[in-house]
């Protein structure tokens, strides 16, 4: 098994992984591989603590594997999909945030089985430690049944059905509403929760429903809010990824996110006004935090 990232969920997903089957993590360069290779710290969901040693490789290095899972932000998604597609005999399966299925399958090579699952499984970094705060439910499409087994017996429950059509789409309009919404108001996901917030949520869901609706199965927008709640109180006191990285200057997922929304909305001629507002100030405060003039 490879798992490419090693980022805080790419670790955990490696950690659980290699207790089962042997395991590589695969990071960026060799350079970072070898900062890694003395393992990390992972705290449990239990509080549980343990120092994990999972082998961490340069892409030149790894090893190859049946299967890779693509754990990495979505601007390096080409680079990973590319390591990954060269690594796996089987397949290459991204659980990353936002939609990046088309540019993974163009980048890992034609002839593979490459496809993008949902996870709602979540881990974060925390002075210096690896906290896995949630196991989650992980979906991916049938074709890798027996990577959901090995990732179900790893203790992340997964299950390889087709219902990951609408888990994806559902995952997309999570990310879609918390994740620019927290960025921009600089606030934890549960204060999205307050009442006088709640309105703009409803108008980012319901601007945005018809468009991811004509992209596949999704619940209604009453049914959307109703777990965008549930999300919201599970993950009150996080700060959601799209924040996280405005705030250090890093690369956002806006592109992959709220980017592919407006591509979408552009292609069938309906505009998104409340999102692409959303998109511009996003792309605005990195600038900020950066530093950069606008
Ligand atoms: O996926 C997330 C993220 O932060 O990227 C959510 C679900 C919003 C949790 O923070």
């Amino acid at each position: 098994m490879a798992v490419v990232g090693p980022g805080a969920l790419g670790r955990v997903f490696a950690a659980r992984l290699a207790a089962v089957v042997p395991t590589a993590l695969v990071a960026r360069s060799r350079e970072r591989a070898a900062e890694l290779g003395e393992g990390f710290e992972l705290v449990h969901p239990s509080g549980r603590s343990e120092r994990v040693r999972v082998p961490v490789f340069g892409p030149e290095e790894a090893p190859p594997a049946r299967w890779a899972v693509v754990l990495v932000k979505g601007p390096d998604t080409e680079a990973a999909a590319r390591v990954a597609g060269g690594l796996a005999r089987e397949g290459v399966l991204s659980l990353q945030n936002g939609w990046v299925r088309e540019r993974l399958r163009a980048a890992a090579g034609e002839g593979r089985l490459v496809d993008q699952g949902a996870t709602t499984a979540a881990a974060m970094r925390e002075a210096g430690r690896t906290v896995w705060v949630a196991a989650g439910e992980t979906w991916l499409p049938p074709a890798f049944a027996a990577l959901a087994e090995r990732l179900t017996e790893a203790g992340l429950p997964a299950a390889a059905t087709p219902e990951v059509a609408a888990r994806r789409l559902e995952k997309l309009a999570v990310n879609l509403v918390v994740n620019p919404l927290t960025a921009v108001l600089d606030v934890p996901n549960g204060g999205l929760l307050e009442p006088e917030l709640w309105p703009t949520v409803r108008d980012l869901v319901l601007e945005m429903h018809p468009v991811l609706a004509a992209r596949g199965p999704l619940p209604d927008p009453e049914t959307l809010l109703g777990r965008i709640r549930r999300v919201l109180a599970a993950t009150a006191a996080n700060t959601s990824s799209m924040r996280a990285d405005v705030r250090a200057g890093r690369p956002t997922e806006i592109e992959e996110i709220t980017g592919v929304l407006l591509a979408w909305g552009r292609a069938g001629g309906r505009a998104l006004p409340r999102h692409e507002a959303l998109y511009r100030m996003v792309r605005a405060l990195k600038q900020v935090h950066r530093g950069e003039p606008l």
